[in-house]
C-alpha cells in the first residue's frame, strides 16, 4: 500500500474514517491516537511499552541521510529527451539511433559549494546532471553550466573543494568563495585561470535554471557499431536563451528569496512552460586532436565553436515535478561511470578519477551498495545479474541459481553478450607508470585570455568588478597580489582595473608562465552570454507594481502584451488584498510590496494615480522597488502620475531609454523592448 497523503485532512484526526484511510504504524498496525504518548495516568510519566510512539520517533531520528559532499543544494526535475537526428555512423548508443526516439530523463541542477539550505543565487558554478533512461541502461551525463573546470587532474579534487567550502576553523564563508581559502589554492594553481574567468563572469549568477547552457566538459568517445571511435562534446543549449543577473540584485535576491531557482522551476513547469534544451554534440577526430594547440583531454579547455561546430542532435523537455523532494532529488545518484553501450570515456585524468569518486561517494550517502534499487536510481529497462543481498536488498533474483557460469538454469539465466554488451574501445596504451602532468596541459593562460576578449564591454566590466568583489575580501594582501600577477598574464586592462579597485599602489609582477601562451586566439562569440540573449521576453517575468487609482485598461494591456509574448505576470500592491483601480474593480495581489521587490522581476511596470504615488513617496518597500530596477538597469513602464515616487527614488531626472510611458496604449511596445531583457547603457549612469 502506498503512503498516505497527509494534505488530505490529516489535521481532521477525530472525524470517523473509513477503513482505507487509517492511520497506520511502519508495519501496518492501525493507529488509534497520533497525539498522545502512553502515559501512566493523565499526568504520569511516558510509559516506554508505546511501540507506536517509539517508532515515530525512532524514525524521525533517523531521518537524515549525509547531504553531498559537493552539489548538496540542488533540485531535480523529470523530463524526457527526444532524438532529431540519428547518428549510427557515430555511435551504436540506442537513444541515438531513431528519429523521434524518447527516453525518459531525470535532471538535477545544483550549486556546488554550499550546504542544502544555501540560498540559490550564490556565485558558484551550477551542476547540470542528467540521467538518462534508456532501453540499453542508464547513461548519466554529470556537467556543469560552464564548458571547463578549476583543475587538471581528480587528486586536486579534494583541496580544491575544502579550499572553497567555509574554513574548517570558523565554519563560514557559506556558500561563496570570496575568501581567503579559496583565493591562496587558485592563486596557487595557474590551471585554473581559464575557469577562474568564466566563474567571475556573470555566468556564476543565472537568471533562472532555465535560461542557462550546460557542458559534458570532458573529451567523451562516441564508438559506432563497427568499433569506429569518435571524440565527442556534449553541450546543453537552452531554448529560451541565455540570462544571468547583476551581482547587486543577487545579493538581493538571495535575502528576498533563497529558493529563487527551485521555485523558478518548479513554477514554470506547473504551470505548463515546459524548459527546453537542445543537445548538441562537437565531434571531432584523433587528426583535429593532434592539430588542435591544446591537449583534448584537458579539461580547462574548451574546443572553440568555430573550430568544431555544435550539432544539434536532440531536446530534453522538462515537464514533470517531483512527486517527492526526499525519495527523487535528495536519492538520486549520478554516475559519471554510468555509460551505454556506443559512448565510452576518454583517458582526461579527471574524468577517470571521477568515475571512482561518483559511485563511492553514494555509498556513503545511500547506505550501502543497493542503491539502484531506489526507484529514482533503477533502469527502466530489463536488470539480470547475479549481484545479491547487501543492505536494503529489493530485487534479489528469484531462484536456487546465485553465480555464473552454472549449469542450473539450462541457458537462460543472464549471461555475456560480445555483441550487445558493453566493449571498451580499445585503445592501444602504453607508458611508464609515473605521477607527472603531460606537458601538454601546461598553457594555462591563452584560452582565459580568449574568453575574455570574448565578452562585451558590459560583460568584462562586471567580471573586473567580481574579481575586485571577490578578492577585496581577502584579508591576505599577498594572495591578492598573486592573483593579479595571474590576471597580468590573461589581460592587462584587466590586470589594472583590479588592481585600480584593490586601491593596490602598483601592479605585482605578471606570473610566470610554465609556457608561452598562444596569443592569436580569435575571439568566440558563443562565449558571451549577451551575445546569446533571446531577444524575447518569452519564459521571463513582468512585475507590475499597482496601487489605488491605476488605470484599469492600461493594467489589463501590459498583461495582455506579456500573455501574448510567452511572459508571465505578476500583480505587487501595498496590500495583498490588492487595489482599486479606476473603473473601480478590484484587483487582487499576487505579492504584497515587501514581499514582491523588483529583484524578482525582468522588468517592471509602476502605475497608479498621484494621490497613491504621494502616498507611497516614502515607503521604503516602494523606494527600493523603484530604485533597484533602475540599479539593475530594467525596463520601467509608468504613468506621468507616478512622478512622486519616482522622485523620491532618485530616478525622474534619469528616465532614459529604458524607460517607457505607457499611457498611451502602447503596452505592447513595452514588452517587446523588454525582449533585450536589459537597457545596458544605464550601467554607465551616476546617480545623484
Ligand atoms: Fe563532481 C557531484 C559535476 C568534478 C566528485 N559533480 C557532482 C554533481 C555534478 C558534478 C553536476 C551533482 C550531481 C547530482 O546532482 O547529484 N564534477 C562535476 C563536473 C566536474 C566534476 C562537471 C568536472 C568536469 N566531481 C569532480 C571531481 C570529483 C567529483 C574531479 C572527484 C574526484 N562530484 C563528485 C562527488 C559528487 C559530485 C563527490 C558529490 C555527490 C555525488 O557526487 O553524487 O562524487
Amino acid at each position: 500500500m502506498g503512503q498516505q497523503d497527509l494534505s488530505k485532512g490529516g489535521a481532521n484526526h477525530q472525524k470517523a474514517r473509513g477503513a482505507d484511510d487509517t492511520m497506520t504504524s511502519a508495519q501496518g498496525a492501525p493507529v488509534s491516537d497520533d497525539q498522545n504518548w502512553l502515559k501512566a495516568g493523565a499526568r504520569g510519566p511516558s510509559l516506554l511499552e508505546d511501540q507506536i510512539a517509539r517508532e515515530k520517533i525512532f524514525h524521525f531520528d533517523h531521518e537524515r541521510i549525509p547531504e553531498r559532499v559537493v552539489h548538496a543544494r540542488g533540485y531535480g526535475v523529470h523530463g524526457h529527451f527526444e532524438l532529431k537526428e540519428a547518428i549510427p555512423e557515430l555511435s551504436r548508443a540506442k537513444i541515438f539511433n531513431q528519429v523521434g526516439k524518447k527516453v525518459p530523463t531525470f535532471t538535477r541542477f545544483s550549486t556546488v559549494a554550499g550546504n542544502k539550505g544555501s540560498p540559490d543565487l550564490a556565485r558558484d558554478v551550477r551542476g547540470f546532471a542528467t540521467k538518462f533512461y534508456t532501453e540499453d541502461g542508464n547513461w548519466d551525463l554529470v556537467g556543469n553550466n560552464i564548458p571547463v573546470f578549476f583543475i587538471q587532474d581528480a587528486i586536486k579534487f579534494p583541496d580544491l573543494i575544502h579550499a572553497a567550502k567555509p574554513a574548517p576553523d570558523r565554519g563560514f564563508p557559506q556558500a561563496q568563495t570570496a575568501h581567503d581559502n579559496f583565493w591562496d589554492f587558485i592563486s596557487l594553481s595557474p590551471e585554473s585561470m581559464h575557469m577562474v574567468m568564466w566563474i567571475m563572469s556573470d555566468r556564476t549568477i543565472p537568471r533562472s535554471f532555465r535560461f542557462m547552457e550546460g557542458f559534458g566538459v570532458h573529451s567523451f568517445r562516441l564508438v559506432n557499431a563497427e568499433g569506429k571511435s569518435s571524440y565527442v562534446k556534449f553541450h546543453w543549449k537552452p531554448k529560451l536563451g541565455l540570462q544571468s543577473v547583476i551581482w547587486n540584485e543577487a545579493l538581493k535576491v538571495n535575502g528576498m528569496d533563497p529558493d529563487f531557482h527551485r521555485r523558478d522551476m518548479w513554477d514554470a513547469i506547473d504551470s505548463g512552460n515546459f524548459p527546453q534544451w537542445d543537445l548538441g554534440i562537437q565531434v571531432f577526430d584523433d587528426a583535429f586532436a593532434d592539430r588542435f594547440p591544446f591537449d583534448i583531454l584537458d579539461a580547462t579547455k574548451i574546443i572553440p565553436e568555430e573550430d568544431v561546430p555544435v550539432r544539434i542532435i536532440g531536446t530534453l523537455t522538462l515537464d514533470n515535478n517531483v512527486d517527492n523532494f526526499f525519495a527523487e532529488t535528495e536519492q538520486v545518484a549520478f554516475c559519471t561511470q554510468n555509460v551505454v553501450p556506443g559512448i565510452d570515456f576518454t583517458n582526461d585524468p579527471l574524468l577517470q578519477g571521477r568515475n571512482f569518486s561518483y559511485l563511492d561517494t553514494q555509498l556513503k550517502r545511500l547506505g550501502g551498495p543497493n542503491f539502484t534499487h531506489i526507484p529514482i536510481n533503477a533502469p527502466k529497462c530489463p536488470v539480470r545479474h547475479y549481484q545479491q543481498d547487501g543492505h536494503m536488498a529489493m530485487t534479489n533474483p528469484k531462484g536456487r541459481v546465485n553465480y555464473e557460469p552454472n549449469s542450473w538454469d539450462h541457458g537462460e539465466g543472464p549471461r555475456e553478450n560480445p555483441e550487445a554488451g558493453f566493449t571498451s574501445f580499445p585503445e592501444p596504451v602504453e607508458g611508464a607508470k609515473l605521477r607527472e602532468r603531460s606537458e601538454t596541459f601546461a598553457d594555462h593562460y591563452s584560452q582565459a585570455r580568449q574568453f575574455f576578449i570574448s565578452q562585451t564591454p558590459v560583460e568584462q566590466t562586471h567580471l573586473g568588478a567580481a574579481l575586485t568583489f571577490e578578492l577585496s575580501k581577502c584579508d591576505r594582501e599577498d594572495i591578492r597580489a598573486r592573483m593579479v600577477g595571474h590576471l597580468r598574464n590573461i589581460d592587462e586592462g584587466l590586470a589594472k582595473t583590479v588592481a585600480d579597485g584593490l586601491g593596490m599602489d602598483e601592479l605585482p609582477a605578471a606570473a610566470k608562465a610554465a609556457r608561452e601562451p598562444v596569443t592569436d586566439l580569435k575571439p568566440s562569440d558563443a562565449l558571451s552570454i549577451l551575445k546569446n540573449g533571446p531577444n524575447s521576453f518569452k519564459g521571463r517575468k513582468l512585475g507590475i507594481y499597482v496601487a489605488d487609482g491605476a488605470d484599469a485598461d492600461t493594467v489589463q494591456a501590459l498583461q495582455d502584451a506579456a500573455e501574448a509574448a510567452g511572459a508571465i505576470c505578476e500583480i505587487i500592491a501595498p496590500h495583498v488584498g490588492g487595489a482599486t483601480l479606476s473603473n473601480g474593480q478590484k484587483l487582487k495581489a499576487d505579492q504584497k510590496i515587501d514581499g514582491g521587490p523588483s529583484v524578482v522581476y525582468d522588468a517592471v511596470a509602476v502605475l497608479m494615480n498621484e494621490e497613491s504615488a504621494r502616498r507611497y513617496n516614502a515607503d521604503k518597500p516602494s523606494i527600493d522597488f523603484v530604485n533597484d530596477a533602475f540599479a539593475h538597469a530594467k525596463f520601467i513602464a509608468y504613468v506621468p502620475a507616478v512622478q512622486p515616487l519616482f522622485e523620491s527614488a532618485g530616478v525622474w531626472n534619469y528616465r532614459d531609454d529604458g524607460f517607457l510611458d505607457v499611457s498611451s496604449g502602447n503596452a505592447g511596445q513595452f514588452i517587446e523592448m523588454c525582449g533585450k531583457l536589459r537597457f545596458w547603457n544605464r550601467e554607465d549612469v551616476k546617480q545623484d
